[in-house]
């Protein structure tokens, strides 16, 4: 059952592990650090591939405005199998705008998006109000919810690789550090291991897409840039045997963190 919605505030009955904890649990639990990004237009789609790959995530990273099909009860399915198969579900939304208005995208609407996601991710443009405008609004839920702060993206020319503009998203990350379990990023941004680096942009044999994305490999995000998470989209969504390519690049991920722990 989906938590009611009262005044807006979110009421939920279950407990769990805080989000962190939960990733490194099943980092060492299940061996692996990859997140799916199922940039698919179909939710009946999505769910049948996660029944498929749950084994070997860590994260189901999606995009519900793009979906044809959404409605609560399929959503509901998709947060029962990440619990079956224990991985975090992920809603990249993306929020960038005041506080207000995030509080109303984060709660209403069609998606009702803190209901059943346990990350989304943040845009600190506005400033860090935005931050606690998002963690205001799950005060109350009775189950762990967090997000992740975009820092730097992986698309050509992005206006985010800015120091000063990273300094600030680094900033906010430390001063909200409950809610904020993390970044989106291209490199390690902190020495602090309690947050964690999600890294997308990553494939093994292209290099980019038509449309300015920019790709590297698993060893390199991993290795190079300090991601403890990849995630990784067309590479798996868009390959002839999406099973077998999810395996590929979990293993590969986990072995070169393994390897680098190992040091
Ligand atoms: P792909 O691996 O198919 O290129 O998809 C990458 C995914 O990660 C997309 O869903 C995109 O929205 C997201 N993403 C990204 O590519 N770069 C960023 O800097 C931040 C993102 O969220």
């Amino acid at each position: 059952e989906l938590p009611a919605l009262k005044n807006g505030i979110i009421e939920m009955k279950s407990s769990s592990i805080p989000i962190r904890q939960r990733f490194q649990t099943i980092r060492e639990e299940k061996k692996t650090n990859l997140c799916l990004c199922a940039d698919l237009t179909s939710l009946d789609e999505i769910i049948e591939l996660s029944k498929q790959v749950g084994p070997n995530i860590c994260m189901l990273k999606i995009h519900c405005d793009i979906l044809n099909d959404f409605s609560m009860e399929k959503i509901q399915q998709l947060k029962n199998i990440s619990r079956t198969f224990n991985f975090l579900l992920l809603e990249d939304r993306k929020f960038a705008d005041i506080g207000n208005t995030v509080q109303l995208q984060y709660t209403k609407g069609l998606f009702q998006i803190a209901t059943w996601a346990d990350l989304v991710t943040v845009h600190v443009l506005p400033g860090e109000g935005i931050v606690q405008a998002l963690e205001q609004s799950v005060q109350s839920i009775d189950e762990p919810r967090g997000c992740l702060l975009i820092a730097q993206m992986s698309s050509k020319g992005a206006l985010t690789n800015n120091e000063d503009y990273v300094k600030g998203v680094i900033k906010c990350t430390e001063k909200y550090s409950d809610y904020v379990i993390g970044f989106i990023s291209q490199s390690r941004l902190t020495t602090d291991n309690k947050f964690i680096h999600c890294t997308p942009g990553i494939h093994l044999n292209n290099t980019g897409d038509q449309l300015g994305q920019q790709y590297v490999t698993p060893r390199q995000a991993i290795d190079g840039r300090g991601a403890d998470i990849l995630i990784v989209g067309r590479a798996i969504t868009d390959s002839i045997n999406r099973i077998k390519t999810c395996e590929e690049y979990q293993q590969e991920g986990y072995n070169v963190y393994e390897q680098l722990r190992n040091i």
